[in-house]
């Protein structure tokens, strides 16, 4: 079958044991990640053939990394080595009066520094029918940026589908004084399906929209700005999130297409685990549903299935199967009472 292929870095995570703030040295948890794979991942567990091309140090924790994903059922064929070191982040989970931290130890990665021009895309997304990449690697820098936009103009010569995750990461433009309102739309503008909010659209269009967040307002005006400027762009997608407390928020998923805007109902997450990859969780819900034919409102309502249950998941990967969303949505989520 053709397969679903995701360009990005390999990360390797560092938790701190339960709320222990990281200058304490508490004891720490590793767990793989990376925005891109976490949706490999995401759909390898949903049954789909999925690909990662990817570049780690020829190491042990480079291979670790890959070894997950091969662990999980996706193809690391064409994760390739190459000088330099992991990507490694620290997560400090959220306290009542502390919100969550992420501390990136990535600056020169393998990953980063891989000489991308050298890559024979058309060979490495042969066989792919969909190609998905994030804003995580443009904010790595210039060379991990033309990268993902050459990934993607060849995907799309070669009519493969390509999606965007805005995946906004101030602390990761600042650390190198990228600009990502000039640099993150050239990738918009090759996506048939962005999942993005109206923050995203607002950033690089630097521009605020007028009214509430939601199905009517200030994201459909949103959308239809990115509407008019990618004229090959099919859907705009995202979450809407509530904070209630660190433990508890609320979630709904968002779907605008030229014509419709659709909303799921907003489902209680009320004892969070951990909630790192939601969105990634949530996109692999939703392109789960457009890979197996579903309509555009059952899509939106498997991937906020996806991303709710991933709260109740430790690590960055969301291992939820076809059958724990499909219980996810007959339960109407999560028992809260
Ligand atoms: O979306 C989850 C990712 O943010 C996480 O896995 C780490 O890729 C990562 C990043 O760069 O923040």
């Amino acid at each position: 079958p053709q397969a679903f292929t995701c360009f990005g870095e390999l990360l390797i995570r560092l938790s701190t044991s339960g709320r222990d703030p990281l200058y304490s040295l508490p004891e720490l948890t590793p767990f793989v990640g990376g925005a891109e794979a976490n949706v490999a991942v995401g759909l390898a567990r949903l049954g789909h053939a999925t690909r990662v091309i990817s570049v780690i140090p020829d190491n042990d924790l480079g291979h670790a990394a890959a070894g997950q994903l091969r662990f999980w059922g996706v193809d690391a064929s064409r994760v390739t080595t190459a000088p330099g070191r992991m990507g490694l982040y620290f997560l400090t989970t959220g306290g009542i009066h502390r919100p969550s931290d992420i501390l990136y130890d990535r600056a020169g990665s393998a990953f980063a520094e891989a000489d991308f021009a050298a890559f024979d895309w058309a060979k490495l997304l042969a066989g792919s029918s969909w190609l998905h990449v994030s804003g995580v690697t443009a904010a790595l820098g210039l060379n991990a940026f033309n990268g993902a936009l050459r990934a993607m103009q060849v995907a799309r010569t070669l009519g493969i589908k390509v999606s965007f995750d805005c995946n906004y990461r101030p602390k990761l433009w600042e650390a190198w004084g990228g600009d990502a309102r000039a640099l993150i739309p050239q990738l918009m503008a090759q996506a048939d399906l962005i999942f993005g909010g109206y923050r995203d659209i607002e950033l690089v269009f630097q521009t605020t929209f007028a009214g509430e967040p939601g199905s009517d307002g200030r994201s459909r005006a949103a959308a239809d700005h990115a509407f008019a400027a990618f004229p090959d762009l099919q859907r705009l997608i995202c979450t809407r999130r509530e904070q209630v407390n660190v433990d508890h928020n609320r979630l709904a998923g968002l779907m605008y297409t030229r014509t419709e805007s659709l909303e799921t109902k907003c489902y209680d997450i009320a004892r969070i685990i951990d909630r790192i990859g939601g969105g990634d969780a949530f996109a692999a819900g939703v392109l789960h549903g457009i890979l197996s034919g579903k309509s555009d409102a059952e899509a939106l309502d498997l991937g906020i299935a996806g991303g709710c249950l991933k709260h109740a998941m430790p690590g960055d990967f969301a291992l939820a199967t076809v059958a724990d969303l499909e219980a996810f949505l007959s339960e109407d989520g999560f028992d809260v009472k």
